[in-house]
């Protein structure tokens, strides 16, 4: 009896020890993985990775959340710019956007002018310290972030898909006014 039970206590811790490590070969695996996806994200930017993965999941378990999917994909599709145009934030009797580089360098409020399907980035950069955004009606073109501090930029990514003449200008209360606001021209792509 007393014999049988030590028997039956020995198997148990086997069963016990086998059992411990498995969990720690496990946890190690998971450790592994856990390392190489922190790497992953690391080397392709992790604002990037999540949002793509946020979006793929959805669709790839259930198949819903196509339209999601999509309209997710219109946003990041059109990340690369054919067009570019640098604009600094400054004080002059007020405020004002002043072009930097190209065609419209050193121009206060400069007139942009891109052509039908262009995608055009708009930098946006605070060269006197105070908050500015950027906003153009009627191209659903707007900075996702303030710029508060000198150096400091945003790029203002869209697809010029209209035709016509469109005003740009910061939205900050009163800075508009101020004569924080410009034109941005879209022509057809035979017009010069
Ligand atoms: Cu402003």
């Amino acid at each position: 009896m007393a014999r049988d039970g030590a028997i039956y206590i020995n198997v148990i811790s086997l069963i016990l020890v086998a059992a411990l490590l498995g969990v720690v070969v496990y946890l190690q695996n998971d450790v592994r993985a856990l390392k190489s996806e922190i790497q992953e994200l690391k080397e392709t930017g992790i604002g990037v990775s999540v949002s793509d993965g946020h979006a793929e999941t959805p669709t790839a378990e259930t198949g819903k959340g196509h339209g999601h999917e999509e309209q997710t994909k219109e946003e990041t599709v059109d990340t690369s710019p054919n067009v570019e145009f640098k604009l600094e934030t400054m004080l002059a009797d007020g405020f004002a956007f002043l072009g930097k580089g190209g065609a419209i360098d050193g121009v206060k409020n400069p007139t942009i002018k891109v052509k039908v399907g262009d995608v055009v980035k708009i930098t946006i950069v605070n060269g006197d310290g105070v908050e500015h955004d950027f906003v153009i009606d009627g191209l659903n073109a707007h900075a996702r972030d303030h710029v508060k501090e000198k150096g400091e930029s945003v790029d203002v990514i869209f697809k010029a898909e209209q035709p016509g003449e469109y005003t740009y200008y910061c939205s900050v209360p009163g800075h508009r006014e101020a004569g924080m606001e410009g034109k941005i021209i879209v022509v057809e792509e035979d017009q010069h």
